[in-house]
C-alpha cells in the first residue's frame, strides 16, 4: 500500500454537510398507490408532462425500449397494459429523459473545483450533458471541443503511449451488446485487454462461482421457473428496492404456493409484504405478505447458516433415507458428494449457529420446511458477491440446490439478480478482461488481426496501476469509476495520476471532476432517446439478468444535436486511433446497426440469425447448458464446493459495515434523499446500528459520529455520520453506497473474483467532535 503518503483530494468523497434527518416508521410492505404516485411525481416533475408519459407508455413494452434500471426480466407473455414499470424505473427514466442540459455556459460559470464541492444529489440535477467538454492542462473550467477535436486528442494520446497495455477502458452495464462488441472490438485492435467493467464490483463472484460449480457463469431459471417453483430462497436482495418488478413474480409464485425463506440481516420492505400497484388490491394498499421464513443472519453467516441447513438436511436423510435428497441426481450429475458429506458432519453445530446468528429451532424449522421440497429457487445478489469469501459462500448456495437435485429442472435452479441492465450482455459480448482463447480465436478468424492474448486489469488491478503509474489514460464507456470503486480517496489520487481521463456519458458525475491532466466529457445518447443514422431510426439490443436478448428502441427526442450514440462514438474512436492500421470497417456499422449485429453473429456463439430473432416481440433465449441439465466443466458434472466459514473475530470496539442502496438512488446516480421503507428521510450521512451496540457505545439516536477502518495499517475516515437505531444483528452496521465508499480497502477483496468486499468493512465508531445534527 503506498497511499499512506497521499493526502486527501478534495471534492473526491461527498461533502459532510447534513439535510436535515427525520425518521418515520419503517415499513412492512413494499409499492402500492405511494409509489406509483412518487413515481409520477419524478417524472413529471424532471421530464415534463410531455416527454414523461411518452417515456413511460413505451418503457419495456414490446418494441419499445429496455429500462435503463435493473436487469430483471419482462414477462414472456402478459404485459401490463398500464406500463411494465415500477418505482424506481421511472425514476432512471426521468433522471435521463429530463430536458434540464448543460451548456457551455454553464461550465464556463462552475469552475472544476466548485462543482466537485457539491453533493451527487446536486450534481445529478443539474442535466444532461449536451456537448463535448474538455478541461485542459492546469485549467479550472470545461470548455467546449469538437468531436473531431476530441477524436484526435485521444488518438493522439493513445498513439504516444509506450504500449497500448497503459491504457484502461471501462464499461459500466448500461451500454448496449452492439455498442459493446464495437468497444471491445476497438479495444483489442488497439491492443489490450484491459477492459475492466462494473461487473468486477458486482456479480463476478457470482459468474466465477457457478462457472466452477455448474459450468456457466450466468443463472439457469426462466422467469416461468418462478411460478413453478416450491420454495424460493433469497439471500443478500433487497428486491423492494432494487428489482421491484421481481415482486410481481413473487407474489405469483407465493399465489401458486411457493414458501418463500429470506435470509437478509435487515427485514426489507419488499421482502416482508407488497402491494402490487398493478392490482386493485394494490391500489387500496392491500399487500400480500410475501416471506415465509425470515432469517435475519449477521453480515456473512450465509454460509454457516447454509452449512447448518444442509446438514440438518443430511440428518434428516439419515433418519428417513431416499426421502431429503436426490440421490438419483447426485449420483447422475455431480463430483464429490461423498466429501462433502464427510466435511458437513465435521462441522460443529454450536459454531455453525453461533457465526450465522440464528438460533437452532428456526434453523431446524426452516430444514423442516426444505425436506419433502423438490423444487427449490435461490435468488442472490450482492449482499452475497461482495464478501472475501463470496466465491465459496455461492457455491455453498449451488451445494444446496444440488442436494435436492434442483438445477436443470422446471422450478428449480440458480438465479443470480442482476444488476444494470444490460451488464449480462456486456459479458456477453466480451466486456472482459480474461477473454477466453476461444473467443479472442473467433475475434482473430472473423476480423483479421490477432488480438492480444495476455489477461488485462480488472477493475481494482486498473486502479492499482493507475496509483503506480502503469495506467496512465483512463477511458470510461458510462459509470461514475471514483464514487463506484472502493477506497475513494486512493482511487482519487490513482485518477489524478493519469495523463488523460475520457468519460462517455449522460449526466455529469464526480468522476468528471476529479480527473487525470487532460479530460474529456463525451455526451451520449442514452436508452430512451431516438437513435437516427442515415436517416433510419436503429434500435440496439440488451441480455437480461436471464438470458433473454431484446430490442431496445428510443422514443425521445435527444436534448441536443450534438450528442452521438455509442456505437457511433467508439466507431469514430476507432477510425482516428487506428487510421490505415485498422482492419475493421468501422463506416458500415454506422451505415446500419443490423450490420454489427451481423458480426456479433459470426463471432459470438448463440446469436444465429440474429437480425431475425432479435425482431420477435419479446427477443429470444441465449443457450444455456444448466436448463438443459448439462454442466459445461472439464468433468462434464456439477461439482460440490468444500469450504469452511470464515472465522473472524472483531476487536472489542470493531463493528463490521455493510454499505447498501437507498430507495432514492441508482448506484451513484442520487434521485432524492429518502429511504421511504427504512423510514430514513432526508438524510444520506446516516450509520444504522444495533440498539445494543450503541448502548455498549454510549450512544444515542441522532449523535453524530466518526467512522474510520484500518486495513493494512492505512487509516481511512469518513466523517459525520448520524446514529440511527434499527433492526440489525449486533454487532453489524449499514451506510449508504457510496459516501461510505471512503472506509472500503482496495486490498480487501473476495478471493478468486477480487470483487471489493463492499458488504464486509471493519469499522470502529467514535463520537465526533462535530455539532449535533
Ligand atoms: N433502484 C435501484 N435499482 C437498482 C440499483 C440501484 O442502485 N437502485 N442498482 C442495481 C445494481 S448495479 C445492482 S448490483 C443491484 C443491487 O441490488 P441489491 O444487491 O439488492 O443491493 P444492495 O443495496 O447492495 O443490497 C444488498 C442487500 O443485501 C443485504 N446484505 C448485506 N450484507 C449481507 C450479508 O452478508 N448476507 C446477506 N444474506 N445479506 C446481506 C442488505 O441488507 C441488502 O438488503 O440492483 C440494481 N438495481
Ligand atoms: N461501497 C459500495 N460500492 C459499490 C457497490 C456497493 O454495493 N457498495 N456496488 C457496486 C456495483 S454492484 C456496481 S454495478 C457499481 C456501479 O458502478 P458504475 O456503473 O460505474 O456506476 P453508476 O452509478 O451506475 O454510473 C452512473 C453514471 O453512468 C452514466 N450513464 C448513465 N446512463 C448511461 C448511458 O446510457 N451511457 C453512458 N455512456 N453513460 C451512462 C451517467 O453519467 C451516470 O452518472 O458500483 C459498485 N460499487
Ligand atoms: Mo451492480
Amino acid at each position: 500500500m503506498d497511499n499512506k503518503e497521499t493526502s486527501p483530494i478534495p471534492g473526491a468523497e461527498n461533502p459532510t454537510i447534513f439535510t436535515g434527518l427525520k425518521l418515520g416508521t419503517v415499513k412492512t410492505s413494499a409499492a402500492g398507490t405511494p409509489a406509483v404516485l412518487h413515481a409520477l411525481q419524478h417524472v413529471f416533475g424532471e421530464a415534463g408532462l410531455f416527454r414523461g408519459l411518452k417515456a413511460l407508455g413505451k418503457l419495456n413494452q414490446k418494441g419499445g425500449f429496455d429500462c435503463p434500471s435493473c436487469a430483471w426480466p419482462d414477462p414472456d407473455d402478459e404485459r401490463s397494459g398500464i406500463a411494465e414499470y415500477c418505482e424506481n424505473g421511472a425514476k432512471a427514466v426521468a433522471d435521463e429523459a429530463t430536458a434540464k442540459k448543460l451548456t457551455p455556459e454553464f461550465f464556463a460559470q462552475h469552475a472544476v473545483d466548485e462543482l466537485a464541492g457539491l453533493t451527487d444529489f446536486e450534481i445529478g440535477r443539474k442535466g444532461r450533458i449536451a456537448q463535448p467538454m474538455y478541461l485542459p492542462k492546469g485549467a479550472t473550467h470545461y470548455q467546449p471541443i469538437t468531436w473531431d477535436a476530441a477524436f484526435e486528442k485521444i488518438a493522439a494520446t493513445l498513439n504516444k503511449l509506450d504500449s497500448p497495455n497503459e491504457a484502461i477502458f471501462y464499461t459500466s452495464g448500461r451500454t448496449s451488446n452492439e455498442a459493446a462488441f464495437l468497444y471491445q472490438l476497438f479495444v483489442r485492435a488497439y491492443g489490450t485487454n484491459n477492459l475492466p467493467d462494473c461487473s468486477n464490483m458486482c456479480h463476478e463472484s457470482s459468474g466465477v462461482a457457478l462457472g466452477e460449480s455448474l459450468g456457466i457463469g450466468k443463472g439457469s431459471v426462466k422467469l416461468e421457473d418462478l411460478y413453478e417453483a416450491e420454495v424460493i430462497m433469497i439471500l443478500g436482495q433487497n428486491p423492494g428496492t432494487n428489482h421491484p418488478r421481481m415482486l410481481t413474480a413473487l407474489q405469483k409464485a407465493k399465489a401458486n404456493g411457493a414458501l418463500i425463506i429470506s435470509i437478509n440481516p435487515l427485514p426489507e420492505a419488499g421482502l416482508m409484504g407488497f402491494n402490487n400497484p398493478q392490482q386493485l388490491k394494490g391500489l387500496l394498499n392491500i399487500g400480500t405478505p410475501l416471506t415465509d421464513v425470515f432469517l435475519p443472519v449477521k453480515i456473512n453467516g450465509d454460509m454457516a447458516l447454509l452449512q447448518a441447513l444442509e446438514k440438518l438436511l443430511l440428518q434428516a436423510e439419515e433418519q428417513e433415507p431416499g426421502t431429503v435428497l436426490d440421490h438419483a441426481f447426485i449420483e447422475a450429475n455431480t463430483l464429490g458428494y461423498a466429501e462433502l458429506r464427510q466435511h458437513l458432519q465435521q462441522q460443529n453445530m454450536d459454531e455453525l449457529v453461533q457465526a450465522c446468528g440464528i438460533d437452532l429451532v428456526q434453523l431446524q424449522e426452516t430444514a423442516t420446511l426444505l425436506k419433502n421440497k423438490k423444487k427449490i429457487i435461490a435468488c442472490w445478489a450482492m449482499g452475497l458477491t461482495q464478501h472475501k469469501n463470496a466465491v465459496d459462500t455461492i457455491k455453498e448456495v449451488v451445494n444446496l440446490l444440488l442436494l435436492k437435485g434442483s438445477i436443470g429442472k422446471k422450478g428449480a435452479g440458480t438465479c443470480p439478480v442482476r444488476g444494470h441492465s444490460n451488464v449480462q450482455g456486456d459479458r456477453t459480448m466480451g466486456i472482459y478482461e480474461q477473454p477466453s482463447a476461444r473467443f479472442l480465436k473467433s475475434i482473430s478468424d472473423n476480423f483479421g488481426f490477432t488480438p492480444p492474448q495476455a489477461h488485462g486489469w480488472d477493475v481494482v488491478d486498473a486502479i492499482k496501476a493507475m496509483h503506480n503509474g502503469q495506467g496512465k489514460v483512463f477511458f470510461a464507456m458510462g459509470g461514475n469509476f471514483l464514487s463506484a470503486t472502493p477506497d475513494t480517496q486512493y482511487t482519487a489520487a490513482a485518477l489524478s495520476k493519469c495523463l488523460l481521463t475520457v468519460h462517455v456519458s449522460t449526466k455529469l458525475n464526480r468522476s468528471h471532476l476529479v480527473h487525470g491532466e487532460e479530460a474529456l466529457i463525451l455526451p451520449c445518447l442514452g436508452r430512451s432517446d431516438k437513435d437516427t443514422q442515415h436517416g433510419e431510426d436503429q434500435f440496439v439490443s440488451c441480455e437480461n439478468s436471464m438470458g433473454v436478448v431484446q430490442s431496445s428502441k428510443g422514443i425521445l427526442a435527444p436534448v441536443s444535436d450534438e450528442l452521438l450514440s455509442e456505437p457511433a462514438i467508439v466507431c469514430r474512436l476507432a477510425k482516428a486511433t487506428l487510421g490505415d492500421r485498422s482492419t475493421v470497417n468501422w463506416d458500415k456499422y454506422l451505415e446500419h446497426y443490423d450490420h454489427i449485429r451481423d458480426d456479433i453473429e459470426k463471432t459470438i456463439p448463440g446469436f444465429e440469425q440474429y437480425n431475425e430473432r432479435v425482431r420477435i416481440p419479446g427477443g429470444f433465449y441465449l443457450p444455456n447448458c444448466n436448463r438443459e441439465g448439462n454442466f459445461d466443466t472439464a468433468s462434464r458434472k456439477a461439482q460440490f464446493n468444500i469450504a469452511s466459514p470464515a472465522l473472524l473475530v472483531l476487536g472489542k470496539e470493531e463493528l463490521l459495515m455493510m454499505t447498501i442502496r437507498s430507495h432514492d438512488q441508482f448506484n451513484t446516480t442520487i434521485y432524492g434523499l429518502d429511504d421511504r421503507y427504512r423510514g430514513i428521510y432526508q438524510e444520506r450521512r446516516v450509520i444504522m446500528m444495533n440498539q445494543g451496540d450503541m448502548t455498549a457505545r454510549g450512544l444515542n439516536k441522532g449523535d453524530v459520529v466518526d467512522l474510520f477502518n484500518y486495513h493494512d495499517g492505512v487509516e481511512r475516515a469518513a466523517h459525520q455520520f448520524i446514529v440511527v437505531p434499527y433492526a440489525i444483528p449486533a454487532g453489524c452496521t449499514a451506510t449508504y453506497f457510496p459516501e461510505a465508499n471512503v472506509l472500503v480497502p482496495i486490498n480487501s477483496v473476495a478471493d478468486k473474483s477480487n470483487t471489493p468486499t463492499s458488504k464486509h468493512v471493519v469499522i470502529l465508531v467514535k463520537k465526533s467532535k462535530a455539532a449535533h445534527a
